[in-house]
């Protein structure tokens, strides 16, 4: 395939638990690709975008090369490779845009669950088994304890009772996988989640500004997907007290409502989480008619 250097190519999952999720927010920017079933690359239909689908091992690489401008990787993923690369390369390193709030998952020391676990000075000596040799070889390094690093590429959480390690630094999400295996975990090495990653290589004053236009677009459809538009009535002398409870609203638009004047509207873009507790609060502080609505774009 000729390099077409016009073009920006953004790396995602092909296949697993990051894919889909990726891919809806590159639909929601206004994206669109001529989808092919098996292949590697998604031709971009109504921008000079192009998407290459990969492992998620391979995006970091492929960033840290210059093949690919934009990648959608797991931060435990973006940490193990730029370290591996920082072997070769000390200065190596990738930009992180944005965290995405999908993928959200742990790297974890873990420990057979019979064991009398008292902290990070136990490991010394042992061995412990993980797909993620230098994140773990850091963590240990920071706790100033010296053990054996066995790398394994999958199966990490049964090395224990296979006899091959004492301990592992695995990936927890619900620990459904650690229970089954009789292990518990201990510490946390890492917490990860989602993100955009820019690659390393500078370009053009073009293709940087159709960069950073795209950049925006997926940082609104982010933004967005975090912010809620609340509406509500409310008694106009209790206004300062509820709009202090609505999470993250900066100004508030206030209404009138026909044929009342104690009470008004109040309309609230919300940038942080809106949970039933902060409705049930509002409601308790004299609030009625309360919506919660989603935001599909913004571009602040
Ligand atoms: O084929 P490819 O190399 O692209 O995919 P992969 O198999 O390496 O990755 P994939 O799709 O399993 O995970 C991609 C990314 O999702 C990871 O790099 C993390 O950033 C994120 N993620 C979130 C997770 C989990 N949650 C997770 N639970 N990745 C893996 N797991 C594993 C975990 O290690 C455990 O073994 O899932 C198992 C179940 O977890 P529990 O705790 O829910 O039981
Ligand atoms: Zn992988």
């Amino acid at each position: 395939m000729a390099r077409d250097e016009t073009r920006i190519k953004i790396a995602i999952q092909k296949s697993g638990r990051l894919s889909e999720a990726s891919l809806k927010l590159l639909d929601k920017s206004g994206l669109q690709f001529a989808r092919s079933k098996d292949k590697l690359f998604w031709y971009g239909r109504n921008l000079p975008v192009d998407l290459l689908l990969v492992r998620d091992d391979d995006i970091p690489r492929l960033l840290l090369e210059g093949v690919c401008e934009l990648g959608i990787v797991g931060q435990n993923v973006a940490a193990e490779k730029i370290l591996e690369a920082r072997r070769r390369r000390p200065d190596a390193d990738l930009e992180s845009l944005a965290t995405l709030e999908f993928g959200h998952c742990r790297l974890m020391l873990a420990v057979p669950e019979d064991l009398d676990y008292q902290g990070p000075a136990q490991l010394a000596g042992q061995r412990i088994a993980t797909s993620y040799p230098r994140l773990t070889r850091r963590w240990l390094h920071d706790h100033g304890v010296e053990a054996d690093i066995v790398t394994l590429n999958g199966a990490v959480e049964i090395a224990p009772s296979l006899g091959t390690a004492e301990a592992i630094v695995d990936l927890v999400s619900t620990g459904t996988t650690l229970r089954a295996n009789h292990l518990k975990a201990v510490a946390g090495v890492l917490d990860s989640q989602a993100a955009l990653y820019r690659g390393s290589s500078v370009l053009p004053p073009e293709r940087q500004a159709l960069l950073d236009k795209l950049v925006q677009r997926i940082l609104g459809v982010q933004r967005a997907s975090e912010t809620k538009y609340v509406m509500l009535h409310a008694p106009r002398d209790r206004l300062a007290r509820i709009t202090a409870i609505l999470p993250g609203a900066e100004t508030p638009t206030i209404l009138p409502l026909e044929g009342q004047s104690e009470r008004v509207a109040v309309h609230a873009l919300c940038t942080e989480q809106v949970f039933w507790e902060h409705l049930e609060e509002l409601k308790s502080a004299g609030a009625s008619a309360i919506l919660v609505l989603p935001v599909e774009k913004m571009l602040t």
